[in-house]
């Protein structure tokens, strides 16, 4: 039986731009009449005439509407067009999992649904963005076309009628006005599990992992936070890597993830960091609602931070099959990020690359062949195997490290300082604040910093002294497509190579959350304690933007 297209008129809804990764808002927003529908037409038509017989993928992080959402969006696509969708069962698939289907069926890209480490549940956020034919989030040019659209959309096309039971795995065919269209439900961790098995030695990590290389069990809590990444976990370390069930926690996806802020770090992982630090363990991590972020702490809840992360993994990357294969091209970071891998990378003869904050900065470069491994200091770290960061990746990429060094992460990362120094490293969130006196507060640390007497000027505080040797607005010019991204975050780089970097975050759903960053880099002095060795730079920081005037805050929401 042949289905029918419908058009449905509709009216543009204001703020359809998506942020740093995506647009994502209230649940409440998403479910207003059309909004979803709008959103998800602009996506579709930002691609052109190649939408036409093309192939998706859809699926999402398992929060509260993301069901709903999977199944309008067939619909939607059924009217547009496409010829078919790869779906995940229950609509449950992680970022890196679509990245990896997208790039494995060579498709036009992915829909992906989730707010990524927002909490979930109706009063809670949710989320939609795009990832291009290479597996990455759509670059600017894109999102920006996407966000033109809505502003002028008048209608939508569907098939209203059109019938699918998403929490079965099988392939359905339909005729949608004499064209064929087929939708694919797909075991939500088969292929991604697959790819993990291609990077890494898994016979080695298992005997690893299980004790049977030297009758000793790595000691692991792997914790979930209920988002997308359970499944995942329980077939990767349980069934394939041979840990036991007390190793994984809270791998169930739940709608609202149990009431938990799937966000992996030091405040919202508080669970597994009092956990490890009270227990007997070698390595704990957590990953947030889509599966892409990680925080990965050692024995007694050593904390390594993601910057640090990054160059330890750079450092050992030949430890890895897959790297042993392709070879090891260059590193990057986004610009917030500690320059930690810089000092590996310059060691190495590799390019570094500095981008602006958000993954789908390095998708060219990874595709020119420039770049295998990037990370940010928003607890993201990956490589090219696919182009989203990738949480599990991350964790393996530390057990490997683990397995080919012989070492605790402690002794791991106090032998990295010994030879490269240590970037001291903090983010300060401050959170839900009010958008106008934040804009303000930016505007005019802009003006100040930018000044010309600026550069030069020194600033004490705690008897440490900073000189500022250069001061601006980030800004960055893609070396492959030339294109320029201007504006992303106002920076103070002293003279010892510390930094003190401030920027709005493009992720929230409401408000304002400002991000305060400090890097600062000892030589020889790696051994201190972190909030200690970075207070004079924090107060400096304070000083110079007078965030507490404007924000009325006295104190941030997250420190990591
Ligand atoms: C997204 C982006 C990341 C970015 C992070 C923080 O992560 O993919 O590249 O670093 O947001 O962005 P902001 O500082 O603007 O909030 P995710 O995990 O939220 O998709």
């Amino acid at each position: 039986m042949s289905l029918n297209v419908e058009t449905k008129q509709t009216t543009p809804y204001e703020g359809q731009k998506p942020g740093t990764s995506g647009l994502r808002k209230k649940v409440k927003v998403f479910t207003q009449p059309n909004y979803t529908e709008n959103f998800v037409q602009c996506i579709l038509e930002a691609n052109g005439t190649a939408l036409v017989g093309s192939t998706l993928v859809v699926g999402g992080d398992g929060r509260y509407y993301c069901k709903e959402a999977a199944e309008l969006i067939i619909r939607i696509c059924a009217g547009n067009g496409v010829a078919k969708l790869l779906v995940g069962q229950n609509g449950i698939l992680s970022t890196p999992a679509v990245s990896s289907l997208i790039r494995h069926n060579k498709a036009l890209g992915g829909i992906v649904l989730t707010a990524s480490h927002n909490p979930g549940g109706p009063e809670n956020d949710f989320g939609i963005k795009f990832n291009c034919e290479n597996g990455g989030p759509a670059p600017d040019a894109f999102t920006n076309k996407i966000y033109q659209l809505s502003t002028t959309i008048k209608a939508y096309t569907l098939v209203p009628s059109l019938q699918i039971d998403i929490s079965k795995v099988g392939v359905s065919n339909y005729d949608i006005g004499g064209k064929p269209f087929v939708v694919e439900v797909i075991d939500s961790v088969a292929n991604y599990v697959r790819h993990m098995e291609e990077i890494f030695d898994f016979g080695k990590l298992h005997d690893f992992v299980s004790g049977k290389s030297n009758g000793k069990p790595l000691k692991m809590r792997i914790d979930s936070m209920n988002g997308v990444t359970g499944a995942y976990v329980r077939e990767i370390f349980l069934n394939r890597l041979g840990a036991t069930e007390a190793s994984v926690v809270h791998t169930t996806p739940l709608p609202d993830f149990g009431g938990l802020h799937p966000d992996p770090n030091l405040t919202y992982a508080k669970d597994l960091v009092e956990t490890v630090a009270k227990g007997d363990y070698d390595i704990g991590a957590a990953f947030d609602g889509d599966g892409d972020r990680n925080m990965i702490i050692g024995s007694k809840a050593f904390f390594v931070t993601p910057s640090d992360s990054l160059a330890v993994i750079a450092h050992y990357l030949d430890a890895i099959p897959y790297f042993q294969k392709n070879g090891v091209q260059g590193f990057a970071r986004s610009m917030p990020t500690a320059s930690a891998v810089d000092l590996v990378g310059k060691k190495l003869g590799k390019e570094v690359f500095e981008v602006p904050t958000g993954w789908k900065y390095f998708g060219n470069l990874m595709d020119a062949g420039r770049l295998c491994l990037c990370g940010e200091e928003s607890f993201g770290t990956g490589s090219n195997h696919i182009r989203e960061k990738d949480g599990i990746w991350a964790v393996l990429a530390w057990i490997s490290v683990m397995q080919h060094t012989g070492k605790s992460i402690e002794d791991i990362l106090k032998q990295h300082w010994s030879v490269y120094g240590r970037n001291y490293f903090t983010r300060y969130d401050y959170e839900e604040c009010d958008l106008e006196p934040c804009n303000e507060m930016m505007a005019t640390m802009e003006k100040n910093i930018t000044a010309a007497e600026f550069v030069g000027k020194s600033f004490s505080s705690e008897g440490k002294t900073y000189k500022v040797k250069e001061a601006d607005n980030f800004s960055y010019t893609d070396p492959v497509d030339k294109s320029l991204a201007t504006k992303q975050g106002l920076r103070i780089v002293f003279d010892d190579g510390s930094r003190i970097v401030m920027r709005l975050s493009g992720t929230g759903s409401s408000g304002a959350t400002v991000r305060l960053y400090i890097d600062s880099y000892e030589k020889q002095n790696v051994l201190g304690q972190a909030s200690v060795m970075l207070k004079p730079l924090i107060d400096i920081a304070l000083e110079i933007s007078q965030l507490p005037k404007f924000t009325g805050r006295n104190a941030p929401t997250v420190i990591t």
